[in-house]
């Protein structure tokens, strides 16, 4: 099977919600050395573009949604030790608070981020999705990252972004640490408007800016 009929099967069954055919195309890829980064971006990710753009057609319902995050879940978790191994042995570079913002319940993309992250020399606090913003401010002060990243893929819920950004700000601590932010609603420019510190499109992306705002390389 060539490359690209691969990754296409590989959507297939975010469409289908067939787990099981999902895991077995990603050992396929292991097994045909293809880079675990590629089979996400251009496999799973794909089929879940697709069906988000099918949800909003009224093509696909909540439970369509609900199948394909899990499928996709189940496809990194074939993934995930050729993830390691991609990224070898790292120094530590830093610390990262990582959630997806009050309101949100979307957690798959943070959770990739975070394994990036930590793949890639950063310690990661993944404290979850649907995190108030006051929980945000107690959890900074708390373990004291470097970093703290803010996912959210509803239009609705970026707003939480900004909240935490003023929260921190109110609480005088916002000199102290980077906010990064990311999801599918979220854009360079909205990072720009709510003062972020900058915004990442995907998982490695995400890695280049953490360690660009830490004035690492
Ligand atoms: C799967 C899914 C769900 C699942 C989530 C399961 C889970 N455990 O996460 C469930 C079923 C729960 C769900 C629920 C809903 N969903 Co939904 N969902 C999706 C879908 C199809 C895929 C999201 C996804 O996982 N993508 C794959 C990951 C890998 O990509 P990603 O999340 O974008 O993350 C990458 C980058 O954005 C970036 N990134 C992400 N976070 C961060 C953070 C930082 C700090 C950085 C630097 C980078 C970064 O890196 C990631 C990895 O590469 C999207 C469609 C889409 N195309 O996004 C809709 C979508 C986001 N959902 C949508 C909607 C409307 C809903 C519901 C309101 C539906 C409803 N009527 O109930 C609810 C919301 C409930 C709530 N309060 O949050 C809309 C949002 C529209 C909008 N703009 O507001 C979308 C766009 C679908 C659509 N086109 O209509 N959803």
């Amino acid at each position: 099977m060539s490359k690209e009929s691969l990754f296409s099967n590989m959507a297939q069954t975010i469409l289908d919600g067939d787990i099981e055919t999902a895991q077995k195309l990603a050992q396929q890829s292991l097994d045909e050395s293809i880079n675990p980064l590629e089979t996400i971006n251009k496999g799973y990710k794909t089929g879940l573009d697709e069906i988000g753009r099918g949800f909003e057609t009224g093509e696909y319902y909540l439970p369509d949604l609900v199948l394909a995050g899990k499928t996709m879940e189940a496809a990194v978790v074939v993934l995930e030790p050729a993830l390691e191994e991609v990224a070898g042995k790292q120094d530590f570079l830093g610390k990262v608070l990582l959630a997806t913002v009050a309101g949100d319940v979307h957690s798959i993309g943070k959770d990739l981020v975070a394994l990036m992250l930590s793949l890639n020399g950063f310690e990661v606090v993944n404290i979850g999705h649907n995190v108030p913003t006051p929980t945000i401010v107690e959890q900074t002060k708390l373990e004291k990252p470097d970093i703290i990243g803010l996912s959210a893929l509803l239009t609705t819920t970026t707003q939480a972004q900004r909240d935490v950004i003023v929260a921190l700000e109110e609480a005088g601590i916002r000199g102290q640490v980077k906010v990064l932010i990311g999801g599918a609603a979220t854009s360079n420019e909205w990072a720009q408007q709510i003062k972020a510190d900058g915004y990442a499109e995907d998982a490695q992306a995400a890695v280049r800016k953490a360690k660009a705002v830490l004035g690492i390389e």
